[in-house]
């Protein structure tokens, strides 16, 4: 029997290819980052977004995503030129047509932006992935960095999409990102829900602007 969990399609169709989307993504749990940062891109682009309008942000820890987000969303604007240096404080930041393969992912340096993007981003993305150990640290992160990116998508009118799994156990975590190794099978890849909401929520967004 399948499941009652999971969001029900809408209804009407959303078209990405005006869009562009940022993803701000934390480099804890590198393997489950990984796998769903790439489920949510590749939603993304069968939505129709274009690869030049993902741009990706890498930060540490999931602490770290709310103010990221923020600045993101900031920076959307800023004159075209800018480094990432002048954005976020020397944090990589992906540009234009080599967004996908930017150096906050891999042994590279990451590239001085020269084409920062003039316009804003209709969404953006934040995906962590926080695995609950023996103290209360979890619990702490959890909390604030949920009420921070709300925070976030309403001072900023941005939609924020909540892309942070908070998992129990590893097992927990690797399902949510289709790499399960249990008797459940491999799972389902969260980031594929959380493109299609980035796409829908962005699409209303400029319709309430
Ligand atoms: C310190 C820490 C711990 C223990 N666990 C996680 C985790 O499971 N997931 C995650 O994204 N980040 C974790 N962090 C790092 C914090 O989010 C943050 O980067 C540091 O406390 C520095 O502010």
């Amino acid at each position: 029997m399948s499941s009652l969990k999971g969001p029900a399609p809408s209804n009407a169709k959303f078209d990405g290819s005006p869009l562009r989307v940022a993803i701000v993504h934390s480099r804890w749990n590198k393997t489950v980052i990984d796998a769903l940062v790439s489920g949510t891109i590749a939603k993304l682009k069968e939505q129709g977004v274009k690869e030049s309008n993902i741009v990706l942000q890498a930060v540490p820890g999931s602490f770290e995503l709310p103010l990221a987000c923020q600045k993101v969303i900031a920076g959307g604007n800023v004159q075209a030129g800018a480094t990432a240096t002048d954005l976020l404080g020397g944090l990589s930041f992906g540009s234009g047509a080599n967004s996908l393969s930017t150096g906050s992912r891999s042994s590279t340096p990451a590239p001085t932006v020269t084409n920062m993007p003039s316009q804003p981003f209709d969404a953006v993305i934040a995906i962590g992935v926080l695995i609950k150990g023996s103290t209360m640290h979890f619990e702490y992160i959890c909390e604030s960095v949920s009420h921070a990116l709300m925070r976030v998508q309403l001072d900023t009118g941005v939609p924020v999409i909540f892309g942070v799994l908070t998992a129990l156990t590893d097992d927990q975590a690797l399902e949510r990102a289709g790499l399960g190794r249990g008797e459940n099978g491999k799972g389902h890849n969260h980031g594929e829900d959380w493109a299609l909401a980035a796409v829908e929520m962005a699409s209303h967004a400029r319709r309430w602007r």
